[in-house]
């Protein structure tokens, strides 16, 4: 019996990346007085790597910029990043980015079903804050009974550390509980946790490898915006609770 959803959140909850992170670290490279910009598409390539620390450091590399010999190049990335982070949660007030189509309603029915609710990702907590707050109200927050993110763990996605962080927090096995990721580092992560994945892409994710997936959706669905994917399988608009249970019997 599935006892708890662990979300991931960029990309999952919201598609954060884009609209959001993209200019949130453009906005910093300003401010810093660095004449560095990420395009859509370049950001598309640095996805690879999870965490903006961990981001900044690969694109000094990648892209062979003289800051990456700076004196204090730990400085300079946690200076960037810190105003980085301020930038999203600002930009996330003014514009809040909304959810995805039909995760507010696969939320409430995982509560009305008991089914306990959790976070694992790799973004910094004040981002996930932010976020729940502006698109679903403070009293989201208490939704979930745990929110794990950031440098919480010493290995951010793919590495497993932040599931099993949830999962001990939770008191649960992996086997009491499915994942919900938009990526591969995100799958990757949660395979190596052993939890059940079902998978939502997004633009920047539709070609990454899902093979390990339990499910593979475009989104959610509601019924006004269904999901292509779930219609072609099943003539469902959208995935419920109840499908999701099904499913996790069936595999079983
Ligand atoms: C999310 C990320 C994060 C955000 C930036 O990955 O990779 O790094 O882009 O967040 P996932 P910070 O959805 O797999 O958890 O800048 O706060 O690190
Ligand atoms: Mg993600």
């Amino acid at each position: 019996m599935i006892k708890a959803f662990i979300f991931d959140v960029d990309g999952t909850l919201a598609d954060t990346e884009r609209d959001g992170h993209r200019v949130a670290f453009n906005q910093a490279f300003e401010q810093a007085g660095l004449d560095w910009f990420w395009s859509e598409q370049t950001y598309g390539e640095l996805l690879a790597v999870t965490g903006g620390k961990e981001r900044i450091k690969f694109f000094l590399q990648t892209h062979n910029k003289p800051e990456k010999d700076h004196a204090d190049l730990e400085q300079l990335i946690k200076f960037l990043h810190a105003r980085k982070t301020e930038n999203y949660v600002a930009l996330l007030s003014q514009n809040a980015i909304p959810l995805r189509p039909g995760v507010k309603r696969l939320l409430q029915e995982a509560q009305a079903a008991n089914i306990r609710l959790a976070i694992a990702t790799t973004t910094t907590p004040q981002n996930v804050t932010a976020l729940l707050e502006n698109a679903l109200g403070k009293e989201s927050l208490n939704w979930f009974e745990v929110i794990g993110a950031g440098d919480i763990v010493p290995l951010k996605k793919p590495a497993p550390d932040i599931y099993d962080y949830v999962l001990q927090q939770m008191q649960l096995t992996a086997a009491d509980c499915i994942a919900f990721e938009d990526s591969l580092n995100g799958i990757r992560s949660s395979r190596a946790a052993n939890l059940k994945t079902i998978i939502t892409y997004n633009d920047y994710t539709c070609d990454d490898d899902f093979s390990a997936a339990l499910l593979v959706l475009d989104q959610l669905g509601e019924a006004d915006n269904p999901s292509q994917q779930l219609l072609k399988k099943t003539g469902q608009p959208f995935l419920t609770v109840d499908s999701i249970l099904q499913l996790c019997d069936e595999v079983l």
